[in-house]
């Protein structure tokens, strides 16, 4: 069969907005190294004139090539970026609010679940720009030692999980590296026979806190950019930064963040910094609120759990929908995921006032989403002075909800209570899978 290719694609990696026919070429042979937007050690992008019968391009010495790239930053482009679209959500919040944990735990989990009870393959569409968070979940999910004392290095500002290019001679630009994910109905699917058209590519962004803290982007690195094209804004709050939940927990947790390790940045002025930034990019007015929704994930949930009376947020808020000619649909229970996030606007309107006040102000559809990416606290290794956790009771709480609530209003992929009017089931317990 024929490959359906999109008129039009977007890169993930400088959001330009191109024809599928001007996508350039990666040459192979080795004589062609070097590249004028990248790096001496990079080898040429061009544009072909001659192809394979198979259709793939034969670069000016006669090597056959496989890969693609963007023709402005001419940084790779995974095949499947052809033929599917795109939908970005972009993660943001303030240094250490736990986004690198939170992500990590999410993409593990959204491997097994959404596989287990969505009937949905959740599978790596760049393993090349993807690697840095692949080794993530190595490090914290598939330690051969289970009592290793295990952690993330801290995204760096630039490096490894940013590229520069030269968009302009002589001038270097940062472009933060995506994340990127296809999501497939599998045959089990009640829409498998649609499941061309319903398969997408996730993207999604994992900054340094830093480039979020007001006068932190200038042109040349325009690396939040991809706010303004998120459908989902994915704000990460962290009880433990703010002094006033600490005083709250004093005694109920002996986490490290509470005390010795306690990090204080005004996470208020981070969102409000977070929405400015859409607006200007997308040319919307300073008072108007955004469009797209947005969900406030109240991270490191296993420290502040007991103020959350009365709600069960460790098991996950999903069930399956199992139908007679053997179809299945995952389905989220929205009333409980909303109930819990009213409780939480409770819980936070009382503590953070004028972070809700900042909230209010900045979008009109809000979800608040308690998660725990460790399940656990971490300790201080007492050699390295580092907080680390033990590998064996990593165990995270509601990781995947933001996100399989977000898909939950894509098209026919994932079901929510309110729509589904068939049997179904408690999943059964899928974790550990
Ligand atoms: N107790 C607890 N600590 C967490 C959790 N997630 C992250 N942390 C800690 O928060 C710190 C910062 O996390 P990180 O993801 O690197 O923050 P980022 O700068 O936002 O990417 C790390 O030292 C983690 O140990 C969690 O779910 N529970
Ligand atoms: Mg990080
Ligand atoms: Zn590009």
């Amino acid at each position: 069969m024929r490959r359906k290719l999109l008129p039009k694609l977007q890169c993930p990696h400088c959001w330009n907005k191109f024809p599928v026919a001007d996508v350039l070429w990666i040459a192979t042979h080795p004589d062609l190294l070097g590249d004028p937007v990248l790096s001496a050690d990079d080898p040429l992008r061009f544009l072909p004139s001659r192809f394979t019968t198979a259709g793939t391009a034969i670069d000016e010495r006669g090597s056959t090539c496989q890969s693609l790239a963007c023709p402005r930053c001419h940084l790779g482009i995974a095949n499947v970026l052809l033929e599917h679209p795109t939908r970005i959500l972009s993660i943001v919040g303030t240094p250490s609010s736990g986004k690198s944990y939170f992500l990590t735990s999410c993409a593990w989990q959204l491997r097994q679940k959404l596989g287990a009870s969505f009937a949905l393959a959740f599978s790596d569409a760049d393993p090349v720009s993807n690697r840095v968070l692949t080794s993530n979940e190595q490090q914290l999910f598939l330690q051969d030692d289970p009592e290793k004392l295990v952690f993330l290095e801290k995204t760096q500002l630039e490096g490894s999980a940013y590229d520069s290019v030269q968009l302009e001679p002589g001038q270097a630009t940062i472009l933060p590296q995506p994340y990127l994910f296809t999501i497939r109905p599998t045959s089990q699917h009640v829409n498998a026979r649609g499941a061309a058209k319903l398969t997408e590519v996730l993207c999604l962004y994992d900054n340094a806190g830093e480039h979020f803290l007001p006068g932190s982007e200038s042109p040349l690195s325009p690396t939040t950019q991809h706010l303004a094209r998120s459908k989902n804004l994915m704000f990460v709050f962290d009880p433990t930064q703010d002094a006033r939940f600490r005083a709250r927990l004093r005694g109920l947790s002996s986490d490290p963040q509470l005390g010795q390790l306690a990090r204080a940045f005004r996470q208020d002025v981070v969102l409000l910094e977070m929405a400015s930034r859409v607006r200007l990019h997308s040319g919307m007015p300073a008072d108007e609120k955004l469009r797209q929704p947005l969900t406030i994930v109240v991270t490191k949930s296993d420290i502040w759990e007991s103020l959350l009376s009365g709600e069960d947020i460790r098991s996950d808020p999903y069930l399956i929908d199992q139908r007679d000619d053997g179809g299945m649909l995952g389905v989220v229970d929205k009333g409980r995921v909303e109930r819990v996030s009213d409780l939480l606007e409770s819980l936070l309107t009382e503590i953070v006032p004028e972070f809700i006040s900042a909230v209010r102000d900045t979008a009109l559809r809000v979800l608040y989403v308690p998660v725990s990416a460790t399940g656990v606290s971490p300790q201080i290794e007492s050699s390295s002075g580092m907080l680390k956790v033990k590998a064996s009771k990593i165990d995270p709480w509601w990781v995947t909800v933001p996100f399989i609530y977000e898909f939950s209003r894509w098209k026919n992929v994932v079901g929510s209570t309110r729509e589904s009017s068939a049997r179904t089931s408690e999943i059964r317990n899928t974790d550990g899978v």
